[in-house]
């Protein structure tokens, strides 16, 4: 696109410029795109997405990401698969761009994402001081009313990383998502939280490593096929899959088991590049590839779970 002269993926844009860049495609791509308003942060932030949509009634595919304001890979990536649909000639692309509806948060946690750029660039939680503590944030990963705090899959401590927060939805960012995904999940199929890093696709569900949900088999095949293809590519990386809490480890209150749990039957938590070399502070250059590979990824999972019947119209 022309759009955002100085908006680009050879680095990681700030909040600001996202915006800016958002605006931009609204006004050159206004057929095909709109904004989503998702709601405002504690410190009166708009949240904002963008839904693209060639026509009416297509199985709709909700991408959520930098949920932790760290993990600067995913709306980087979100990004670049928005300017994708909105602009490549490649026929694969321009198919999925114009089959499914696509609603896209670049960044849920805008107050979060401030301030890794800010003042500390490791900053994972919300910035929601808690009364009864000196210690800042909530895990907003932990904060959706879906076995909240059940299992040890979050902390009660308000310094802890993980903390689940005072209570569910206690983040109004996570309850501005959780109504929005509500007002929204009867025509979504699919739903994919980017996070970062150890390339791994999580699967329902976080709370227990001892249940699986229904359509495990399914979960895994369709997850299978995006590892696949990713590893099949030139540069391909290795991509691990599996249930969140059998895979990595156990965790309450996550976007992806929220939405399972609202009957969105293919949800999953992408954790990107890399595998701990840069963790979070993955340098720019990897931006593109990892763009890429996540691109071919989603492009085998919708193929899967459009041979399983997943894609139908809700
Ligand atoms: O802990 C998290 O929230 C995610 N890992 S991260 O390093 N990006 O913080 C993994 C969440 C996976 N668990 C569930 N989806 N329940
Ligand atoms: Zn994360």
């Amino acid at each position: 696109t022309r759009a955002a002269e100085s908006f680009g993926w050879t680095r990681y844009n700030t909040l600001a410029e996202i915006e800016a860049w958002l605006d931009e495609i609204f006004i050159i791509y206004p057929a095909v795109t709109e904004e989503i308003i998702i709601g405002q942060s504690y410190e009166g932030r708009t949240i904002r997405g963008i839904k693209v949509s060639y026509k009416e009634g297509n199985p709709g595919v909700f991408i959520e990401s930098n949920i932790h304001a760290r993990e600067w890979i995913t709306s980087a990536t979100a990004t670049w698969f928005i300017n994708e649909l909105l602009s490549s000639d490649d026929e694969l692309i321009r198919e999925i761009a114009e089959n499914y509806d696509w609603y896209i948060v670049p960044v849920l946690n805008v107050d979060g994402f401030a301030y890794t750029h800010e003042k500390d660039r490791l900053w994972r939680k919300t910035r929601q001081p808690i009364s009864t503590s000196s210690c800042i944030g909530t895990d907003p990963n932990r904060n959706f009313d879906v076995h909240w705090m059940e299992n040890g899959g979050a902390s009660s401590n308000p310094c802890a990383e993980d903390y689940g927060g005072p209570n569910p939805y206690s983040e109004p960012e996570i309850k501005a998502m959780s109504d929005y995904l509500n007002s929204v999940s009867s025509k979504v199929n699919v739903l994919l939280a980017f996070h970062s890093y150890s390339q791994l696709l999580l699967s329902p569900y976080g709370h227990t490593p001892d249940e699986f949900p229904d359509n495990y088999n399914d979960l895994l095949q369709v997850a299978k096929a995006y590892a696949d293809a990713v590893e099949a590519l030139p540069y391909g990386t290795v991509y691990r899959y599996g249930s969140a809490a059998s895979v990595l480890y156990t965790a309450s209150g996550a976007t992806n088991d929220y939405a399972y749990q609202q009957g969105i039957e293919i949800a999953y938590t992408v954790e990107m590049r890399d595998r701990g070399a840069f963790g979070f502070v993955l340098p720019p250059a990897f931006i593109i590839p990892n763009a890429e590979e996540t691109l071919v990824g989603i492009i085998a999972l919708l193929s899967e779970c459009e041979k399983l019947g997943y894609l139908a119209l809700k």
